[in-house]
């Protein structure tokens, strides 16, 4: 039985006063689904722990953007899972394509990031997707199945999340067609160990896309960025119909 997961992704916003402020309208927001819905925030570091300190345990657990693949060292400007999880950080996303695009993350990096992040205890939500580019191409399932293959190698299926965010769709507005999206996590799917490795789709998800989305079979959740910011948006498409 997949879980469906909602996850917002803030990116480099919100100030830990703007996020406790966020907070506070989301939960009161969050309506009782007929289905258990797991509500991750993923949010810079210098919110997680004020935010940790205000969920009291409810329904919202808290997620990093990225993870190093050491317990501790020289590395500037880094954070490891043991920091995260002394927060209460329960999830971390790795590899998104903005790690990729502007600070050289790689397959090999992201792999590595991935076990850490395992081995200390977080469940990682692993990006995948193709460029526009790619797609134009018709390179979109090679290049899909050629960074699972590098990026899953040694990572335990059990603990896993994994998004498909289709990078021309993220920000722009431009949603990738349900369909599509469908298809493309249903040929992701086909390539895991694990059939209940739970598959989100990202890029541009909004509260007026979200419930033919979250209509598709093989998506099993959202992982949404600009959408997440605002806590009414974010409530809505936590609260998706189905
Ligand atoms: C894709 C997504 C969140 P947005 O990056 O990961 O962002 O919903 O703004 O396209």
């Amino acid at each position: 039985m997949r879980k469906t997961v909602l996850a917002g992704n803030w990116k480099m916003y919100k100030t830990q006063a703007e996020a406790l402020e966020f907070l506070k309208g989301f939960v009161s927001h969050l309506e009782d689904t007929p289905d258990e819905r797991d509500v991750i925030l993923c949010v810079p570091y210098t919110a997680l722990g004020s935010l940790s300190k205000n969920l009291h345990g409810g329904r919202v657990r808290l997620g990093a953007q990225n993870v190093h693949w050491e317990d501790c060292g020289a590395f500037t400007g880094e954070i490891s899972a043991p920091m995260l999880t002394e927060l209460g950080v329960d999830y971390v996303v790795v590899g998104h394509s903005e790690r990729r695009e502007y600070f050289g993350e790689t397959d090999e990096t992201v792999n590595r990031r991935l076990k850490a992040a395992q081995a200390g205890g977080l469940t990682p939500i692993l990006c995948v997707g193709e460029t526009k580019a790619q797609r134009d191409a018709g390179e979109t399932e090679a290049h899909i199945f050629s960074q699972l293959e590098q990026d899953l190698v040694d990572v335990d299926q059990s603990k896993l999340i994994i998004a498909y965010e289709p990078i021309w769709a993220i920000g722009t507005g431009d949603t990738c067609d349900a369909a599509e999206a469908n298809r493309v996590i249903g040929l992701i799917r086909s390539k895991l160990s694990n059939p209940d490795v739970p598959i989100q789709y990202g890029g541009s998800v909004k509260p007026t896309n979200v419930d033919e989305i979250m209509a598709q079979p093989e998506i099993d959740g959202a992982l949404v960025g600009g959408a997440s910011l605002e806590p009414e948006s974010f409530a809505r498409i936590v609260n998706y119909k189905a």
